[in-house]
């Protein structure tokens, strides 16, 4: 029997938010019906490209919730307005999911998890870099055992790519390269090796054009045994800039994982005493509206809410949920800190 579509709103029409409802609409079983923006011009092009009508569109957030029947708000607006939206949302029981970073800091980030936790409402953080296909690949290689034990890894992300030409908003920000973008690779980390005990962290500004930091070295040693390096860089000048690839590098009791650039995923194993390589392609497929060098993050996107749909049918609760991506948040506090103070910080759990 086919049930009626989920109902969705965007809340939150800028840059990222069109590859939310492009991926929206690739996935069975769900509609974004309703769309807000506190920008009526931004919120106008926005529908106007999308084809929604003007009576689907509303300016202010609370008057959407009490117009419009939902089973879920996809909140794509800046961090700062994220605890108002979420509050929102729980006061009409409505699942939420959030971009990152989910909240402003970890005080602002226990209260939105407590709240929806009250409400009885989900709340899943839109994290989607361990949902590009080479970074998957990867986990799952790990996880399959491919190279026994891991006691090291690299996870680094070096580009000069002009970030700012379609997010301005990163030139003004005083924390920029770990809070937008190391978060992804944090939670990489995480999702590879599990939870972090300590974590150092030097940090650099190189451009002069901008207020935070673009440079970030990590290192993690977590839980399980494994050292981590997390480095990340948008002052990287190289003849082929390979932005947005994550790269990453695994050694293990018997073996070695290499995701290269150009998306070659090189393992290594020992076997009778020799090491035997093998090496595949994962590269994204690209969705039809996937605009190059965007397509691995593109296809991420459609890649966690399609998962996110999957949790929802067999009530499983999706990997990056509020609890969850707490710890993230908690490496990126943590990195500040420990970058600010020149120590190794333990980071705050749960
Ligand atoms: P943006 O500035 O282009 O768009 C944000 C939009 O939200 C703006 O149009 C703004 O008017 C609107 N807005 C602000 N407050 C609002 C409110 N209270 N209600 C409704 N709308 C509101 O920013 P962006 O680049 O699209 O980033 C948005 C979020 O997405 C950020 O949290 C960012 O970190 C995240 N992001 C994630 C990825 C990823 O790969 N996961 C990539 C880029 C951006
Ligand atoms: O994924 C992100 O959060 C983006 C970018 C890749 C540009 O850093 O902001």
């Amino acid at each position: 029997r086919s049930r009626a579509p989920l109902r969705g709103a965007l809340l939150g029409c800028g840059f990222f938010a069109e590859n939310q409802l492009h991926a929206w609409r690739e996935l069975e079983g769900v509609e974004i019906v309703a769309l807000c923006d506190l920008d009526a011009g931004r919120l106008e092009r926005f529908a106007a490209s999308f084809s929604f009508s003007p009576s689907a569109c509303y300016t202010e957030a609370e008057r959407l919730f009490e117009e419009v029947g939902l089973d879920f708000v996809d909140i794509a607006a800046p961090t700062s307005a994220h605890r108002s939206l979420i509050t929102l949302a729980c006061a009409h029981r409505v699942p939420v999911i959030c971009q990152k970073p989910f909240a402003t800091d970890l005080h602002d980030a226990r209260m939105m998890i407590e709240a929806c936790t009250r409400a009885g409402v989900s709340l899943t953080v839109h994290e989607n870099f361990r949902w590009q296909a080479a970074v998957r690949e990867t986990i799952d290689a790990l996880r399959d055992g491919a190279i026994g034990e891991p006691f090291f890894s690299r996870i680094s992300y070096r580009s000069g790519f002009d970030v700012f030409r379609a997010q301005p908003y990163l030139a003004s920000t005083k924390r920029f390269i770990i809070a937008d973008l190391g978060i992804h690779l944090l939670d990489i980390a995480r999702a590879l090796f599990g939870e972090v005990e300590r974590l150092g962290c030097q940090t650099r500004r190189v451009s002069a054009d901008i207020e935070g930091e673009d440079v970030a070295t990590m290192m993690l040693a977590h839980a399980s045994g494994v050292t981590s390096i997390v480095d990340c860089s948008y002052a990287t000048r190289q003849s082929e800039d390979p932005f947005p690839q994550t790269l990453i590098e695994i050694d293990g009791e018997r073996g070695s994982i290499r995701l290269l650039a150009g998306f070659r995923l090189q393992i290594d194993r020992l076997r009778d005493g020799r090491i035997e390589r093998t090496e595949r392609l994962v590269a994204p497929s690209a969705p039809s509206w996937s605009t190059p060098p965007w397509t691995p993050i593109q296809q991420s996107v459609v890649r966690f809410q399609a998962d996110w749909l999957a949790k929802l049918k067999t009530d499983d609760l999706p990997e990056t949920h509020g609890i969850d991506n707490f710890h993230t948040l908690a490496l990126v506090e943590a990195a500040y800190q420990a970058a600010e103070e020149r120590r190794i910080v333990i980071p705050q759990r749960w």
